[in-house]
């Protein structure tokens, strides 16, 4: 007779390839139900859940790790169509739980408080619709890697302890580094363009940091940020294009490897048409005040404003996503290159800057970068930034930086517009917020 340790591991996405065969599943005891005479189980493991039904078997608490040998057999209200009929003795406990787990997991999904979800985030995060989420983020940013490197980019790794601010505004977090001030980096955008002059095409998956005091559905402390920076270029229009191509690429990848989750999160993915529609800002907040009557607020699209502009290109021209381009100065950072005028001038008000919205949110800042030294230099005393603070990147604008431009994907906001999850703080494993520390 065979032991059953001579069975290879069989997962429970493959169980209809061994219809009436004997089968070794491992993973965790997801539901159980004990009626006496008959005991079921639902094993969960990496790829999906199975029904195991046998008997005399002492089930232990849900989430306990566990292994099943048994037989495959057809069965039509089996999740999968499958169930596994568990030898005598087919039944091990791998390793207990020690208590029932704080959320019901099979359930979770109906019926819990969001915030109790959180608290519990290293057990919930083994729900079906949690892992999928992030799964699905797994793939974006595998998707992400692919397609960049078959296009002649470079992957950088640069500090995260950083000693001045790149994006300006008060949302920067404070270091004490050996007594010297020093900040966690809002993000890698000095960095990125250096590495420029090295590589030419870059680009980072890293988290980055921002001290948001306020508590909205977009915002993160800590979230990843999909960085792109390339030279040579004639203007931001080259990097939006490398935007929409990417974007295509990602997207084509999840259709073929995770359609399982988007089925299970009733979301769908979308089509990036050949070229996104792209607006100059002034006429977006034009339109959107003639066509809904909003007023927008400051000086960039508030978010209701990206809404209803999301709304109208949807209906309009069927594209879920639009290009906001040519930001004013003041609603820009430093390095932002200055748009030109129609006789070739450098415009003082507008910038070569853009976003990219999805499904009604920003999930993309981009633009043309300054690459003159003296220029740069002038920037920097417009914004009353500290020249000396900054100058381990001025620096290397001295030595022939080439006309350069790119953009940076918040993960986290592109993940829940994918999936139609309603706050950025469930498109993260382990959400930095301004309550949450821990898990
Ligand atoms: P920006 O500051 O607009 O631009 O950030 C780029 C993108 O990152 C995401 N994002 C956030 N996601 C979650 N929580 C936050 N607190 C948060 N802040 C921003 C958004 C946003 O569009 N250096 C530039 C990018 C560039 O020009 O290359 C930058 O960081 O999706």
């Amino acid at each position: 007779m065979t032991s059953p340790h001579s069975l290879p591991r069989t997962f429970t996405r493959d169980l209809h390839q061994h219809d009436g065969e004997r089968v070794r599943l491992q993973g965790f005891l997801h539901a159980r139900r004990d009626l006496g005479g008959v005991q079921f189980a639902v094993l969960r493991d990496v790829t999906g859940i199975a029904q195991c039904v046998g008997s005399a078997i002492t089930l232990p608490l849900p989430e306990s790790s566990i292994e099943i040998t048994g037989t495959v057999k057809a069965h039509k209200k089996a999740p999968g169509g499958f169930e596994v009929q568990i030898d005598e003795g087919g039944f091990k406990v791998l390793s207990a739980s020690t208590e029932a787990p704080p959320v019901e997991i099979p359930k979770m999904e109906w019926n819990v408080n969001p915030e109790t979800m959180l608290d519990y985030r290293y057990v919930s995060l083994r729900g079906l619709r949690e892992r999928a989420a992030l799964r699905v983020q797994s793939e974006l940013v595998y998707a992400f890697h692919t397609y960049l490197r078959a296009q002649g980019f470079t992957e950088i790794s640069t500090p995260k302890i950083v000693s001045a601010g790149a994006e300006g505004g008060a949302n920067l977090f404070k270091l004490d580094y050996f007594g010297e001030q020093a900040y966690l980096a809002q993000s890698p955008q000095l960095y990125k363009q250096i590495m420029v002059g090295v590589f030419e095409r870059v680009y980072e998956v890293a988290p980055v940091y921002r001290a948001e005091e306020h508590a909205t559905s977009r915002h993160l402390n800590e979230y990843l940020s999909l960085d792109v920076e390339l030279g040579f270029i004639d203007s931001e229009e080259d990097v939006m294009n490398v935007e929409q191509e990417l974007l295509r690429a990602v997207m084509e990848h999840l259709k073929v490897n995770c359609a399982a989750e988007f089925e299970l999160l009733g979301a769908t993915i979308p089509d990036v048409p050949a070229q996104i529609p792209r607006i100059p800002l002034l006429e977006a907040r034009q339109l959107v005040t003639d066509k809904y009557q909003h007023q927008v607020g400051g000086k960039d699209l508030d978010p209701e404003a990206e809404r209803l502009l999301s709304q109208h290109y949807a209906e309009t021209t069927g594209s879920e996503f639009v290009f906001v381009t040519k930001y004013p100065r003041a609603a820009r950072p430093f390095y932002t290159h200055a748009d030109h005028n129609a006789d070739g001038t450098l415009s003082d008000t507008l910038t070569r800057g853009f976003d990219l919205l999805f499904r009604g949110i920003e999930i993309t800042s981009g633009g043309q970068r300054i690459h003159e030294y003296q220029m740069l230099l002038a920037s920097i005393t417009a914004y009353n930034m500290n020249p000396e603070a900054l100058a381990g990147y001025s620096e290397v604008f001295k030595f022939g930086m080439p006309p350069h431009g790119g953009f940076a994907i918040g993960a986290e906001r592109l993940t829940a517009k994918l999936l139609g999850i309603a706050n950025v703080r469930y498109a993260r494993a382990f959400p930095r917020d301004r309550h949450r520390l821990t898990p």
